[in-house]
């Protein structure tokens, strides 16, 4: 797929405000810094589009980008793990993050991402077992592969599907700083819409 054009819509703070136009959107989720703002950026292959930061917690608002006029559209959501959020408690069920994650009509797949080099948190157990018991479709996408050497990372894949009881299939590989992963990502996304 070509990215013709790539266009911040809107950020929304509260649940009433969820976009609901029909265009099909694609979530991304995920601890605060594992990478979910660069990747949007990488995927459509802009710098800033989405903001980035290296103190987790940039993100605060559901952004929706609009790719390719109204073809489908892309939402960075907040991290989870990061302050005000009670220790080791993921406001999922209650919060912004899963207001958006059960209430979106238009939601196709909820991309889960998770740094390669850790095996998931409780955080990530409870986000992943959240979207089975809502029966919200998702892959996974292990990010920041470049900070590990190419022979260990079909291990840590193995590892990270091993602790979330899922199949490896669903599992993507990807570095926002090397551009991998992108194209995969993109095949998907044409394929669902
Ligand atoms: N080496 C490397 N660094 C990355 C990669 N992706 C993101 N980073 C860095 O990780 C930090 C966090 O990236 P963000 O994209 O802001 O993370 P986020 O998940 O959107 O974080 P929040 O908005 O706080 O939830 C930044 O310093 C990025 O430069 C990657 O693929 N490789
Ligand atoms: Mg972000």
């Amino acid at each position: 797929m070509i990215i013709k054009s790539a266009v911040y819509k809107t950020s929304v703070s509260k649940a009433e405000n969820i976009l609901d136009d029909g265009i099909p959107e694609f979530a991304f989720v995920g601890r605060s810094n594992v990478g979910k703002s660069s990747l949007i950026n990488n995927i459509l292959g802009c710098k800033s589009l989405a903001k980035t930061s290296a103190t987790p917690g940039k993100t605060k608002l559901v952004n929706y980008f609009d790719i390719n006029g109204d073809m489908f559209r892309l939402v960075d959501l907040p991290g989870y793990g990061y302050a005000k959020v009670g220790k080791g408690q993921l406001d999922v069920w209650s919060g912004l993050i899963g207001k958006y994650l059960t209430q979106s009509k238009s939601l196709q797949t909820i991309f889960v991402l998770l740094d390669i080099r850790h095996e998931p948190s409780e955080l990530d157990k409870q986000m992943i077992n959240f979207l089975i018991y809502n029966q919200l479709p998702f892959m996974i996408i292990v990010t920041k592969a470049d900070k590990i050497a190419k022979s260990k990372q079909i291990n840590q894949i193995k590892k990270i599907a091993k602790a979330l009881n899922v199949r490896e299939e669903i599992i993507i590989l990807s570095s926002s700083e090397l551009s991998i992963g992108k194209d995969k990502i993109l095949q998907y996304i044409e394929n669902k819409i």
